[in-house]
């Protein structure tokens, strides 16, 4: 579809959701109007145009978007919960200033629609961490939290004071076999299988029982698109979606990996990152997204196990 009148700019286009993406928006639009930028180049975005982009430079985002004339943004790009910890401030800005240049593009009417992703970091220790709802207490504790719900308040306000269509989704932990997690707590539920496949032992940095809300990245970059075509009056969140696909624990994807491989050991070895993940929640109420737009999931945790297992090569 090379004649699409949609011409579409993702910034972080070499990250884990960015090179999914991609793939999927360039068989919508056609490579040809998808505009693949990143910090550094990355052969594997060799199918689309691309742009060597510094999320933090305005002016060179401004003119990337002018040159091709970009109508759509997804905005990528952001340093995750335990790469954030690392370097707070440096998330902090980077997760934020982004965020405020892509907002403005739309604002001056340069682009017509932004996606954004939000994540299950923004909340927090006081949240109730059962099915955790859509409208609840908020109070996260790692910066990645904090700049993502920050980013959520500005969203709607950009929304309701300049009229910006920006929709977003609060991903739970993202498992994909086509690129590689990048700096998050939820990364072992992707790392786990690698380890299982070459070495069949896996210490993992969590304890066994802590239970988090992941999904199928399918499943995910599925939600991100039916979203975005979801016709305007269907989103009444301009915040962002909670967005469930299912939940477990190290022991429990472990055991269903050991119905493939009988001999994979698993040990455990939980170090700060244990600490995120006590503070988030251990399920999602994604009730709205349901309603609003229609979400359902597909990818159960043998479904998931299978399907990893059966694609990733070593
Ligand atoms: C992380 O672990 O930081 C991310 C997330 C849940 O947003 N995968």
């Amino acid at each position: 579809m090379s004649n699409s009148t949609e011409k579409i700019l993702i910034i972080g286009a070499g990250g884990q959701i960015g090179l999914e993406l991609a793939f999927e928006l360039g068989k919508i639009y056609g490579n040809a109007n998808i505009v693949a930028s990143d910090i550094k180049e990355n052969t594997a975005l060799s199918s689309y145009i691309f742009e060597t982009l510094d999320a933090l430079n305005k002016d060179q985002l401004f003119a990337i978007v002018k040159k091709h004339k970009i109508t759509q943004v997804y905005h990528l790009a952001a340093l995750l919960s335990a790469t954030g910890e690392q370097n707070p401030m440096f998330a902090w800005k980077l997760n934020m200033e982004s965020l405020f240049h892509v907002l403005d593009l739309a604002k001056e009417k340069h682009i017509q629609k932004i996606y954004w992703p939000s994540s299950i970091a923004v909340f927090g220790p006081t949240t109730p961490r059962l099915n955790t709802p859509q409208f609840t207490v908020m109070e996260p504790s790692t910066i990645y939290g904090i700049s993502k719900q920050a980013g959520e308040r500005w969203c709607e306000w950009y929304f309701h004071k300049y009229n910006v269509d920006v929709r977003s989704i609060r991903y739970p932990g993202l498992i994909g076999w086509k690129s590689a997690p990048g700096g998050g707590t939820t990364d072992y539920a992707v790392h786990i299988f690698y380890e299982a496949l070459k070495n069949k032992s896996y210490t993992c940095f969590l304890s066994e029982t802590t239970a988090l809300p992941m999904m199928h990245m399918e499943d995910a970059i599925r939600a991100t698109l039916e979203l975005m075509h979801s016709p305007n009056e269907k989103i009444k969140i301009r915040g962002s979606y909670n967005l469930s696909g299912l939940s477990f624990n190290p022991k429990q994807i472990a055991e269903e990996i050991k119905k493939h491989i009988p001999d994979f050991k698993i040990n455990y070895q939980p170090d700060f990152r244990q600490a995120i993940a006590d503070s988030w929640p251990q399920s999602i109420n994604d009730l709205e997204a349901r309603e609003h737009w229609g979400w359902k999931e597909y990818y159960d945790l043998p479904k998931l196990v299978a399907n990893m297992l059966s694609h990733i090569k070593i």
